[in-house]
């Protein structure tokens, strides 16, 4: 019997065209809110900028997975920097990404003092977005303990290549792993080949960092993070797995890195890397699913709003000197925790 999400196609797509359609429009939104992002850097409308441009055909198909909710019989995400897609395909509105970057006292996810990108949103159970990188790996088989105990939520987990360099890392492959207390956790690598301007065959001796799973026993995966149908496939395959044995998989996401590490590198678009949605826009038009004209005009509705939105947080207020110390320590100095 075939499942809901497939049918069967001469164009190469397995998965139902209005799936296809619905991750097309928020892998344009995702791009267009990177863009506007990177954008507003150039304006002077924000101090730096970072982003996942390049790891859209991944990070959405990721979102559309998670089963959202607070509280351990949902999943967790821990993610990084580059994990925009995920969170507007779990409803996150591009509006606050844009009131980070401009550091605004609207800013829902840190009142205006942290950097764009570093989300967080305890309804739907998405850790703190960490400016250290990979301290998530070493956080997360907390969480996959307590999905474990409660029900069928899993964790997941993503980071950088090289930040696999780091003792979080090997932290979480022991944690997840030990025999007869495996964790229910999906340990994602979104392999760029880049840590900062450092090429990653300057830096592992191994070629394939999904093997260093075998190495504690865990199930091992390698996938064409470009595209989105792969992805999805694969990250649905990975759960279903981790969800019915309460185990952990690595998996390693091949993936592109479209504007340079960050603000820091310039953020100019580069055209030696593959860019996934142009790929997967050709495939779309040869499969006759969406045409050019029709992909053109949800670009142009996407960058109108990201510029309209940018717009209006122009003229939100900065955050009061006083609300300096909100949030820092639960019930001690400033107010109690408000962004939920
Ligand atoms: C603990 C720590 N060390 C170093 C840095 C500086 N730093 C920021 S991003 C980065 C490279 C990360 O590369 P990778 O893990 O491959 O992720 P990518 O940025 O390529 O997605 C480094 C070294 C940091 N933020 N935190």
């Amino acid at each position: 019997m075939s499942k809901p999400h497939l049918v069967s196609s001469k164009s190469g797509f397995t998965l139902a065209p209005e799936l296809l359609v619905k991750m097309h429009d928020l892998m344009v939104r995702t791009r267009s809110l990177e863009e506007r992002l990177i954008k507003m850097y150039k304006q002077n409308d924000g101090f730096f900028w970072i982003g996942g441009p390049g790891e859209e055909a991944f990070n959405i198909p990721l979102g559309l997975l998670l089963n959202k909710g607070q509280g351990p019989k949902y999943d967790y995400f821990h993610g990084h920097y580059r994990s925009m897609g995920v969170l507007l395909t779990l409803g996150a509105d591009p509006i606050d990404a844009l009131r980070q970057m401009k550091n605004t006292a609207s800013d829902p996810f840190s009142g205006g003092r942290n950097f764009c990108g570093h989300a967080s949103i305890k309804k739907w159970n998405v850790a703190p977005i960490s400016s250290p990188i990979e301290v998530q790996y070493s956080i997360a088989p907390g969480t996959a303990l307590g999905n474990k105990r409660a029900g069928d939520g899993i964790t997941v987990v993503t980071g950088g290549d090289a930040g696999t360099a780091e003792g979080d890392f090997a932290t979480c492959l022991v944690w997840s792993s030990r025999p007869g207390n495996e964790l229910p956790i999906l340990i994602v690598v979104t392999n760029n080949n880049w840590g900062i301007s450092t090429a990653a065959d300057t830096q592992h001796g191994d070629r394939v960092i999904a093997d260093r799973g075998k190495a504690f026993g865990m199930k091992t995966m390698v996938i064409n993070g470009n595209d989105p149908q792969e992805s999805y496939l694969k990250i649905k395959e990975a759960m279903d797995y981790i969800r019915k044995e309460k185990k952990p998989i690595l998996m390693e996401a091949r993936v592109s890195r479209l504007y340079g590490h960050s603000s820091a590198s310039g953020a100019n678009f580069v055209t030696n890397e593959e860019d996934p949605l142009k790929t997967f826009e050709d495939r779309l038009e040869a499969a006759g699913i969406l045409s050019k004209d029709q992909m053109k005009r949800i670009w142009y509705i996407y960058n109108e709003q990201m510029l309209a939105d940018a717009q209006k947080v122009r003229l939100e207020p900065q955050p009061s000197p006083d609300s300096i110390w909100d949030h820092v320590y639960c019930g001690q100095k400033g107010k109690p925790g408000r962004y939920v």
